[in-house]
């Protein structure tokens, strides 16, 4: 890394260029070598206006997110914008790219802030569990005004260049360059010819009642959060209103410092850097992957519809295949519906639905795939349906196409075995609906290719979906934490609690649904069919809870039956609580002589905690993920795992590793195969360590 801020004086105009590659974040090390150049061009008799610009792709694109929970190194980033701020000679800021968080925050310190159109301005902050430290609470309600100021901070996200102009975030949208624009406007103005923007004169739009209505409008918005930052944000902007301008500054920093000590803000971190690691994947970094254009997709129900239409919307030319000609139209019928959709709201024009329809072909056999680079088959979940479609497959598709299945809990190898190329086999897990879920497992067989995975990867990356890299078990990374997950809370069922007790206390922790809900959503018939098909193999020895199995019986399959663990009166969408179900459970638990006892919401949630973590342990040891950060960010992206608590590997080192074992030898007591802690856990007490030290 650079971390540069080079100097180039001409013509009483500083040009300080900031270079920290890959997006210029604001760093120890960049920002020492800013402020350096600052005092040189302030120390200059001969400079007059200082342009401070960034070079590569982006401005400043924040602070550098590595560094929040380690001793601060000076200069601070607050530090660093109130020199600029208080510069005695003008400081026009040249941007470009993305300018987010402290970067912003260090544009908003500069007299002027010139824009090319593309860029793109806004404070994430609130989406790390912190609030915008260096000046920003402060600076940009006066900018802007306050509503509109809280409007940007608690929403976290960016907007354009033209908007930004709109709202006085930035002077002017430059065309051929901002940093050539800001040289401009600095000679323009050395000669006469120009003036720059008071920023007294911005502050006089100030007006108090409008301010303290949106502080109270935003306060009113809350709700009750779960997270601290978006009521710190709102306070600091109250103060920037009602306390004097240096103690308006004083009471943001102390909020940005307790809001960056907490778990939740760490959590945050955590899950942001995960998803950037997730793609790094040392075994592949000089592997070129494969060419990929012509993607045929087998199968248009849901999840093949939903893969068409991202690959579609990536650039590549679709064939979907159909077993007949009803199928296939219903297929096509479900993308032109994402099609419509996405024109409706915006977010495709109705020239580029065209585009994309237009590379699209529907067919009825497999022949029509022998030109295909990648086959995705999104068939019926059944080990025998998909190895039939990849005997085929191998039959018609071209030497070097990629052949992947969309399966979430089949051998990829036996699959890849009904095949003589599973060195060209991979998994593909994507989940529904495909256009919102951003996860996709790539789970790589025993004898899959290195290219093979390259592509996956690169894929993945093309249709903007984070890739996680899965071994072949049952289930792969998610579906078996998922199934532990179950367990945990099925024993918990048959012990004394309700489902809807589980439900609430998993809500309560940060889930969107409980378990029970959303199985409900699912359908109970899929899991029912699962454990089915696992019946012969099962360990008669193991605790069983059959209550599922009962309900599934009795024609509770779930929401679409009407009712399930919960009843829908006329398919409402929540489900109320129903007492046939609590008489079902407790046969079920007199049945096996079990007493029903009392279940604490903080022991479900403990339970739950730790037979994640536990079957995360097991995952890592099989060596079926890397690293624990993957096994959070599919928790995370694919199964509503609170991003504030990090994922469970994450949470487990939050809630002491030591601690959690000995949870798991208590468990254990009860029910070894499933509790029994894995031997990483011992492992890394004994050592000092925690999973988040096995990540890089
Ligand atoms: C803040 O500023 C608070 C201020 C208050 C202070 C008192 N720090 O995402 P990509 C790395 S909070 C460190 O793959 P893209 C990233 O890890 C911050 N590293 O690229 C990756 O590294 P790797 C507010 C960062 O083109 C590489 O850059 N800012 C940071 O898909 C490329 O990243 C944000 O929240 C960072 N701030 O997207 C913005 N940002 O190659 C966070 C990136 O070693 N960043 N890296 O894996 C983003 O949203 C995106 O990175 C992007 C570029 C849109 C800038």
């Amino acid at each position: 890394m650079t971390e540069e801020a080079g100097i180039a004086i001409g013509d009483g105009i500083a040009t300080i260029t900031l270079d920290n590659p890959p997006v210029n974040a604001l760093g120890a090390g960049l920002r020492g070598a800013l402020m350096t150049a600052l005092g040189a061009a302030l120390h200059d008799p001969g400079v007059q206006v200082i342009v401070l610009t960034a070079a590569g792709r982006t401005w400043p694109a924040g602070a550098d997110i590595r560094e929040f929970g380690r001793p601060p190194e000076a200069p601070s980033l607050p530090e660093l914008c109130q020199a600029v701020a208080g510069s005695a000679k003008p400081v026009i800021a040249a941007l470009h790219g993305m300018v987010l968080g402290g970067g912003l925050e260090l544009a908003l310190a500069a007299r002027v802030r010139l824009a090319e159109p593309g860029t793109e301005l806004g404070l994430p902050e609130v989406t790390l569990g912190i609030l915008p430290g260096a000046g920003g609470t402060q600076r940009l309600p006066r900018l802007i005004g306050a509503k509109r100021a809280l409007g940007l901070m608690l929403s976290g996200l960016p907007i354009g260049a033209a908007r930004a102009e709109e709202l006085g975030l930035v002077d002017a949208v430059t065309e051929g360059g901002s940093a050539a624009a800001a040289e401009r406007l600095a000679r323009a103005y050395l000669a006469g010819e120009a003036e720059l923007p008071e920023v007294e004169e911005q502050r006089r739009r100030v007006d108090p009642g409008a301010w303290l209505l949106a502080v109270a409008a935003a306060r009113s918005g809350l709700g009750d959060p779960q997270l601290p930052a978006p009521g710190r944000i709102i306070d600091c902007v109250e103060a920037a209103l009602l306390l004097p301008e240096d103690e308006g500054f004083a009471f943001e920093r102390a909020a940005f410092e307790d809001l960056v000590a907490t778990s939740e803000a760490a959590a945050l971190r955590h899950a942001f850097l995960a998803e950037r690691r997730a793609a790094k994947q040392p075994d592949l970094a000089h592997v070129k992957p494969r060419e990929i254009h012509n993607v045929g997709v087998v199968g248009g129900g849901l999840m093949g519809a939903g893969i068409a239409t991202a690959l579609l919307g990536a650039g590549c030319s679709v064939t979907l295949v159909e077993r007949d000609g009803e199928a296939l139209a219903a297929g096509l019928a479900r993308v032109a519906t994402h099609h419509e959709r996405a024109v409706a709201k915006g977010r495709l024009s109705p020239e580029a639905r065209e585009a994309e329809w237009a590379r699209l072909a529907g067919a009825t056999g497999l022949a029509a795939l022998a030109g295909s680079d990648l086959v995705i088959e999104a068939a019926y979940e059944d080990e025998a349906v998909k190895a039939g479609i990849f005997a085929e497959l191998d039959r018609v598709a071209r030497p070097g196409a990629v052949l992947a299945t969309n399966t979430s809990y089949l051998d990829v190898n036996r699959i890849a075995a009904a095949t003589a190329r599973p060195g060209d086999v991979i998994g593909l897990h994507f989940f529904s609906p495909v256009q919102a879920m951003r996860l996709v497992e790539v789970v790589v067989g025993a004898e899959t290719a290195p290219d093979v995975i390259a592509s996956a990867f690169a894929l993945a990356r093309r249709i903007g979906k984070v890739a996680v890299r899965a071994g072949v078990c049952d289930g792969f990374i998610g579906n078996r934490i998922l199934t532990a997950y179950r367990t945990a809370a099925d024993f918990l069922l048959e012990d004394g609690a309700s489902p809807y007790e589980i439900d609430r206390a998993m809500v309560a922790w940060g889930f969107p649904a409980g378990p029970y809900q959303v199985l409900d959503m699912a359908g109970l018939d899929i899991s029912w069919a699962r454990r089915r098909r696992l019946a012969a193999t099962r360990d008669p020895a193991r605790r069983y809870v059959a209550i599922g199995d009962r309900l599934c019986e009795a024609g509770r399959l779930g929401r679409k039956a009407g009712k399930g663990y919960y009843l829908y009166p006329e398919r409402a969408w929540q489900g109320v609580e129903d007492p046939d179900v609590l008489a079902l459970i407790a046969a079920e638990r007199e049945a096996r002589g079990i007493v029903a006892r009392e279940v604490t919401a903080a022991e479900i949630q403990d339970r739950v905690l730790a037979a994640m973590a536990n079957e995360g342990a097991r995952i890592l040891e099989e060596g079926i993920a890397a690293r624990p950060s993957d096994i959070d960010l599919v928790m995370l992206l694919g199964y509503g795992f609170p991003r504030w608590r990090g994922g469970p590997m994450l949470a487990a080192d939050q809630a002491g590793l030591l601690a959690l074992r000995k949870r798991l030898v208590d468990y254990a007591r009860e029910e070894e195969a499933f509790w029994r802690p894995a031997a990483l856990w011992e492992e890394l007490i004994k050592n000092g360590r925690k999973f988040a030290d096995l990540n890089d």
